[in-house]
């Protein structure tokens, strides 16, 4: 037991302390410092005076609302209507790698629709032997693989492209979430149909008015892509897809069919909408890059950021972020607070997933000076996340999609975050 009542190491003591013991004095930072009475240790307090909420008080828990800042956000200016609109992930206040459904970015083309399990069909037709319809019920009775992934809009950082624009990695790297799916491989239901030798792509499409219709090739539709009804250990949610979503590991979010209705099975791409006029990359030449299916590695430090300011001035000082790549594992991130000059290896918490987000920290002692902090991903196939001048080098700035790049936040001596470039 501690003796809260001791007089705790001084500020000063403290700070000569961490330069010699280093991180591990961390803890000592939240000590009492005073010996002035803490009327919320000495007096009791209402919440131990009477009993609180019984069990069953809410049969569905919601966060406490001293969370509720911790939400979706929309930027009202980007889309024309909310029905056809994306919001942003708050990832500045979140931790670890999963991220809560409730708070996970949405993002439709005519709005989250509402389809039962009873109306739900799926119909896999095309160049196959035998074309099928699947109940809600007959998809629950295929053995069932699990995967963590991340989802990324390829659309993600998409208003950063022409400069420093948005206050917050909620806005600027928030077309993001990573959960934990329960379904039934795709290949599984491919092969009760019977794919034709000539089949060598599928069409995933939606139950929603747009359809969201995409063309993918018959070898990523048979190796990791999941047939998902389960996320984070519940049914999906309305707006991820309820009852039944396509997970595309390591592929761009727009593939991530929700409501999903049909696969077709051809000998060719569709080329559909949403692969053509819309998630292809308008280069400077102007051709257009088609078929960028995966999502390269990238990472952004989460806190502090422009939303996650430091209040608690020089000292301790927790970096975070998170980092991930379509093509596999985060094998290191380094982290700059000098804009780049500079890189020092940050430590990756936990197991780095394949194609999932991967949580890195740097824990360092903050003189309280200015920094200009970066991260930068690396992956298993040693892709190196590049800056985002270099990125604009080679694609110029009529694109949208595919922004990588590094990420700069302006560190100010009062702990105040902003989003800026570093020429
Ligand atoms: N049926 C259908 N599927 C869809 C969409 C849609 O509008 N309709 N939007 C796509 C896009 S562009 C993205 S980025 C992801 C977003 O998934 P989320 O809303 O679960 O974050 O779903 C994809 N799947
Ligand atoms: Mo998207």
């Amino acid at each position: 037991m501690t003796d809260a009542s001791k007089k705790g190491p001084s500020r000063r003591g403290f700070l000569s302390g961490m330069a010699a013991g280093g991180a591990a004095m961390a803890a000592g930072a939240v000590r009492a410092q005073t010996q002035a009475p803490d009327p919320l240790i000495t007096e009791v307090q209402p919440w131990a005076s009477e009993f609180g909420d019984p069990v069953d008080a809410v049969p569905y828990g919601m966060p406490i609302r001293f969370e509720s800042h911790v939400v979706r956000r929309n930027v009202e200016w980007l889309t024309e209507s909310a029905e056809s609109s994306i919001n942003f992930t708050p990832i500045h206040a979140l931790e670890g790698t999963i991220t809560p459904q409730g708070c996970a970015f949405e993002r439709h083309h005519s709005g989250a629709i509402e389809l039962s399990k009873q109306d739900y069909r799926l119909m896999i037709d095309g160049l196959v032997e035998t074309p099928l319809v699947f109940t809600y019920e007959d998809l629950t009775r295929f053995p069932r693989k699990s995967a963590v992934a991340f989802l990324e809009c390829a659309a993600n950082g998409g208003m950063e492209w022409g400069g420093a624009q948005l206050e917050g990695c909620q806005f600027t790297q928030g077309m993001i979430h990573n959960m934990e799916y329960v379904g039934v491989p795709l290949r599984t239901l491919l092969a009760e149909a019977g794919v034709k030798p000539e089949g060598s792509w599928i069409y995933a499409e939606g139950a929603d008015a747009s359809s969201n219709g995409r063309s993918m090739p018959l070898d990523k539709a048979m190796d990791d892509v999941l047939v998902a009804f389960f996320a984070n250990g519940e049914a999906l949610r309305k707006e991820h897809g309820y009852p039944v979503r396509l997970v595309v590991p390591g592929w761009e979010g727009n593939m991530w069919v929700k409501w999903l209705r049909r696969i077709g099975v051809y000998d060719q791409a569709v080329d559909s909408r949403e692969e053509t006029s819309k998630y292809t990359d308008l280069m400077p030449d102007g051709r257009a890059r088609k078929w960028t299916w995966v999502m390269d590695a990238k990472s952004v430090i989460t806190s502090p950021s422009p939303q996650a300011p430091i209040r608690h001035g020089a000292g301790p000082l927790v970096i975070t972020g998170l980092a991930w790549s379509g093509n596999g594992r985060i094998a290191e991130v380094d982290v700059s607070l000098d804009g780049g000059v500079n890189w020092q290896k940050a430590r990756i918490e936990g197991e780095a997933k394949p194609k999932a987000l991967t949580r890195f920290y740097l824990d360092i002692d903050w003189d309280g000076s200015e920094m200009l902090l970066q991260s930068r991903a690396i992956d298993e196939t040693g892709y190196v996340q590049p800056t985002k001048d270099a990125l604009r080098a080679i694609r110029g700035l009529n694109n949208v999609y595919h922004n990588n790049g590094i990420q700069t936040w302006w560190v100010r001596a009062d702990g105040e975050v902003e989003n800026v470039e570093v020429a």
